[in-house]
């Protein structure tokens, strides 16, 4: 067999180096199981190398999961044999999936198999969150929650907290002042309110939102009240806290977001 002398190695992208040597056509000495961790929503990929003779040029590499279907895609080097296995794992459920790499010769015969498994987990609200704005769950320099990429003064923790999009700066006030309440109740005027958006999830996300009124801007109450919810919005909720009775006839408001 031509390909008898073939070798495949893999190493996983993340640094932890695992070495597994498969000769071709022979899968009796393939004894470990490279692990690869993702969270659910990002690409999962590891490179690999395939090839360590010529004469490999017509072989054809796939993977397979553990229905027999096409899972990934593999792109590959046959200057250098290396090739590179990526998955958007955006539809694929959490947990561990057995995949298997294949080497198929020109004639269809199973060269090599090696196999690997591929292990999901949950993305959190914040790492779907980066997901959606930055690509990928993982925190990166612009990412990160101190970070301010669109340059509008308002952290990544902010435009999370607020839901605001990061990357752009035009973003309206998450914080709406109005005599009117937002519920939708025709003329209805009243007393003046203070109305923001926070994360329906904001208990399981760890946040806390802290209404502060002040007179002066140096001394700030925390709002006696809980604020009243307004509106529905997907992830978000519009809720709305009236400001207190003001000796000077002047107030202000701000929205503390604290870390539980
Ligand atoms: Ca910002």
């Amino acid at each position: 067999m031509k390909n008898k002398s073939s070798q495949v190695y893999l190493h996983y992208l993340a640094g932890l180096l695992f070495a597994v040597s498969a000769t071709c056509n022979a899968i009796d000495m393939v004894n470990v199981r490279p692990k690869i961790n993702a969270v659910a929503g990002d690409r999962a990929k590891f490179t690999a190398r395939f090839s360590a003779s010529s004469g490999n040029d017509g072989m054809v590499l796939r993977a397979l999961d553990e229905q027999g279907a096409v899972i990934g895609t593999i792109s590959r080097n046959n200057e250098d044999g290396m090739m590179e296995w990526s998955c958007d794992t955006t539809n694929l459920p959490v947990g561990e999936k057995i995949i298997d790499l294949q080497a198929v010769t020109a004639g269809g015969q199973i060269a090599a198999s090696v196999p690997f498994s591929l292990v999901l987990t949950s993305a959190t609200n914040v790492e779907k969150w980066r997901q959606q704005f930055f690509g990928a769950s993982a925190i990166t320099a612009s990412s990160s929650e101190t970070e301010d990429p669109d340059g509008d003064g308002r952290s990544n923790f902010e435009e999370f907290a607020f839901g605001l999009n990061p990357n752009r700066a035009s973003d309206e006030s998450p914080v709406v002042v109005s005599d009117s309440s937002l519920s939708g109740l025709s003329g209805e005027k009243g007393p003046i309110r203070a109305a923001f958006r926070r994360r329906k999830s904001y208990q399981t996300d760890g946040l806390n939102y802290v209404v502060e009124f002040s007179n002066d801007l140096t001394t700030w109450n925390v709002a006696s009240t809980s604020p009243n919810w307004v509106a529905d919005e997907g992830s978000m909720e519009m809720v709305e806290t009236a400001f207190p009775p003001s000796a000077t006839g002047t107030s202000f408001v701000r929205i503390r977001v604290v870390n539980q």
